[in-house]
């Protein structure tokens, strides 16, 4: 397997384990940082040997931010030429699922990368913030917006004016950010084991069952259901929903064949 500079690429049986390795910045995403793990999502994401991607950081900090050493002298005209961020949401457009097993600091674009995932599991002592008002800018890749969406206005409100008031782990969970918390030791076994568990399954269903639940963010609610009909009536023209359906008939497991 390749070597990054600021990642680290494991397989785990059908999932790939991507752990951002940038220790002495506390994971902070600088632009090489980010380059790296764009490459590696895409290539995990048209690798047929795997079927999720689970991204991790270290037990201090999933990642504290963009690099605020990198951007500090950066200017508009530059950054709007440039596109600035354009491209750091590329992984939003994975096909696989990501699951982020977050520890320690999700701050700024910590916790923006973290949103970009599909699935959050959080360490007991994970803590959540937007803290970009307090370096005179504001989030830049989700913050005002992911964020809201599924903490709501107030909170989201509080988190990003206030800069310092942040979600710890148990929070984090109370409102829907993150869907389990787990000690801190165990978050990212547990994360490699439910993506395992979703490789173990239909890829071109599991795909669109992704896609589908993220027209939900895009869509009215009818255009949305009108979506997931449709996607839901393409699952007939698979075999694995032939196999599937008549393994659940004959008692017995399926044996699905990503067709
Ligand atoms: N950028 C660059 N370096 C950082 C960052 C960062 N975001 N965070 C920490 N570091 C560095 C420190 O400068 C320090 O380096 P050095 O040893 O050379 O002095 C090292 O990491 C260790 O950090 P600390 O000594 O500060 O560690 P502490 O345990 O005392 O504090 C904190 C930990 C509270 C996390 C503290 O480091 C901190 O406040 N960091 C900044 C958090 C922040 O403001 N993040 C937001 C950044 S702006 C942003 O993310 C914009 C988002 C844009 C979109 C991104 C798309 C994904």
């Amino acid at each position: 397997m390749q070597e990054y500079k600021n990642l680290l690429v494991e397989t785990r049986d059908k999932v790939a384990l991507v752990t951002l390795n940038r220790p002495k910045a506390l994971n902070a995403l600088c632009s090489e940082l980010f380059d790296e793990l764009n490459q590696v999502i895409a290539e995990m994401d048209n690798s047929k040997a795997i079927g999720a991607i689970v991204l991790t950081g270290s037990p201090k900090a999933f990642a504290a931010g963009a690099d605020i050493k990198e951007m500090c002298n950066t200017n508009f005209v530059d950054n709007y030429k440039n596109n600035f961020l354009g491209h750091w949401t590329q992984i939003t457009e994975a096909r696989k699922p990501i699951i982020a097993a977050v520890n320690g600091f999700a701050l700024g674009g910590g916790c923006e990368l973290a949103m970009m995932c599909d699935i959050i599991y959080a360490g007991e002592k994970a803590v959540f913030g937007q803290p970009e008002v307090k370096l005179g800018t504001i989030p830049g890749a989700g913050g005002t917006q992911r964020l809201t969406r599924v903490v709501g206005k107030s909170k989201a409100m509080e988190m990003v004016l206030t800069g310092s008031w942040n979600l710890n782990a148990q929070d984090a969970e109370r409102v829907g950010l993150v869907s389990k918390v787990f000690p801190a030791d165990q978050v990212v076994d547990e994360a490699v084991k439910t993506g395992n568990k979703i490789a173990s399954l239909s890829q071109p269903i599991i795909q669109m069952a992704k896609e589908s639940v993220n027209q939900a963010y895009e869509l009215s609610l009818s255009s949305g259901l009108q979506y997931e009909r449709r996607l839901f009536q393409s699952t007939f023209a698979t075999h694995d929903q032939k196999e599937g359906m008549t393994a659940f008939a004959e008692k017995r497991s399926p044996k699905f064949e990503d067709k």
